[in-house]
């Protein structure tokens, strides 16, 4: 029997879809899964009639590939993770490459790499982007890991991957857990992207008292712009638009408001407070996630704390794609791109990742959840300045901030006044408009650190340290 060019370890959502992929573009396959059962359903459902076949253990598993082997793990990340490492490497041998797509801790990854130093196989630490349909139809994929390892497997990542007008949806990301760190990062944008979206959802219907199929056809007007189209605009319509089967209305209407977060979003802004930088708009998402969770507090607050009564807001009408709060959604994605980058930034420096900056915008922009038009003008700022401090300095994102900061700032104050929170735009607006503040009033914190414990402070007008002696007496 002729060994299988691919072997794929974790029968999950993601695991099933990406053999898929992978078999569809020529790369037979063999499939092993921690229960055996899931296993044989997958070969006599999905996988039926195809060029993957399946194995009870791992002898069989590595027995059945061609070497060098290539063998992705789509496990749970953690100790699943580290279990299956444990059981595969003794099986393992030079050449070999062991890939983990799961959505691992950076610091995992970089945690595996050097306990595998000594093993003659190479490991790859690859972020995964699409859901269960890119997975299947090519997702985006962050690999990192050494460039010979990457290189290895090149030429079957570039055949999964999505592809758009400039290449495969895949790239190599730099060395250690490069790839997750950016994976990450991807998944804190997603965050804040979907926060914007809902927000811009909520203000529709509660300041200008739309229906869901009203804020529906905003969204399908904000898809065709360049500043909007997106995958995230794209499936918010389509969920706004999805009727309940039995009951009838919007099905949006029936879900229980409350939204759980699974690390990835939490990761990203532990690296950024690590690393010191400003992901405001990033973090707002992630607290209004857990701000969601506390159902129970929040019914019982709001029968206690006074609420203002709602007056209607002219947000600009519905056929020009309510244009002030376009002018929020538009900066507030900015923000959550820009401070994702400057993140990424900050990290490739620290621990001398040495990412491409364009690259990375190339391979967000087809197979990936937070692909958008935007990205095209992202990857165009990185490309004209390598070095660009933040997105929001470059000379088309400096138009944007310009034409569209009071409408978002109109619409953070309508929003305010009517006591409706918008974690994400207020933030977005402080984030932008503390960046375009040369002087901030830290020059106080400063004298109270001084004053109170004697930190110094450093002078606008001189060199050096200074302490002033505030308190005489
Ligand atoms: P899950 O994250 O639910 O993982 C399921 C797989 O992990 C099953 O094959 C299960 O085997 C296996 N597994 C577990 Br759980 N513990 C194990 C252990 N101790 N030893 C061996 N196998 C074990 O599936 P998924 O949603 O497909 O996600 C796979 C990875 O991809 C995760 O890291 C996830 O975060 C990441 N990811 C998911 C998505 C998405 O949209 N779902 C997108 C991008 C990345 P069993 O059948 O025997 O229980």
């Amino acid at each position: 029997m002729s060994k299988a060019h691919f072997g794929l370890i974790g029968l999950g959502v993601m695991g099933e879809n990406l053999v898929l992929n992978a078999e569809r573009n020529g790369f037979s396959s063999v499939v092993y899964n921690r229960t055996f059962s899931k296993t044989q359903d997958f070969l006599n459902g999905r996988g039926a009639g195809k060029s993957i076949s399946g194995a009870e253990d791992l002898q069989d598993f590595v027995d059945r590939l061609e070497r060098p082997r290539r063998i992705l793990m789509m496990v749970k990340a953690g100790s699943a993770t580290d279990a299956v490492i444990e059981k595969i490497s003794p099986f393992l041998e030079e050449g070999d490459l062991l890939i983990d797509g799961g959505n691992s801790e950076f610091r995992d990854t970089e945690r595996r790499v050097k306990e595998l130093e000594k093993k003659s196989f190479g490991y790859i630490g690859m972020g995964v982007s699409g859901g269960a349909k890119g997975a299947l139809e090519g997702p985006s994929m962050m690999p990192g890991g050494t460039k010979a390892s990457y290189e290895a497997l090149e030429s079957l990542l570039n055949k999964m991957a999505a592809q758009v007008e400039d290449g495969p949806c895949v790239t190599y990301i730099g060395p250690g857990g490069s790839g997750h760190f950016v994976k990450t990062v991807h998944n804190g944008i997603e965050y804040g992207i979907e926060q914007i979206l809902a927000e811009s959802y909520d203000l529709m219907k509660r300041l200008s008292g739309m229906s869901c199929d009203q804020i529906a056809d905003v969204f399908a007007y904000w898809n065709t712009t360049e500043e909007l189209s997106s995958y995230l605009v794209e499936i918010t319509e389509i969920c706004l638009r999805a009727k309940d089967p039995t009951q009838g209305g919007a099905v949006v209407e029936k879900i229980m408001d409350k939204a759980g977060q699974k690390g990835t979003g939490l990761w990203t802004v532990v690296s950024a407070l690590e690393l010191g930088v400003s992901v405001p708009t990033i973090y707002a998402s992630l607290n209004a996630r857990v701000m969601s969770s506390m159902k129970g507090q929040r019914e019982h607050a709001q029968s206690v704390l006074n609420r203002p009564t709602i007056v209607s807001f002219p947000m600009g009408s519905p056929s020009d794609g309510m244009s002030l709060l376009m002018d929020a959604v538009v900066l507030s994605t900015i923000a959550s791109y820009a401070q994702g980058m400057e993140l990424m930034r900050a990290a490739s420096m620290e621990y001398n990742y040495d990412l491409d900056m364009p690259s990375i915008a190339k391979i967000w922009k087809g197979g990936c959840i937070i692909r958008s038009r935007l990205l095209n003008r992202i990857q165009d700022a990185f490309n004209s300045n390598p070095k660009l401090p933040n997105l929001l300095v470059d000379s088309w994102f400096v138009e944007q901030v310009n034409s569209r900061l009071p409408g978002l700032a109109k619409i953070v104050s309508a929003a305010s006044e009517n006591g409706i929170p918008v974690p994400c735009f207020s933030s977005s607006l402080d984030y932008i408009n503390s960046y375009g503040t040369a002087r901030l009033p830290q020059n106080l914190v400063q004298a109270m650190r001084d004053c109170f414990g004697s930190h110094t402070y450093e002078r606008l007008d001189k060199e050096g340290s200074f302490h002033t002696d505030w308190i005489k007496g």
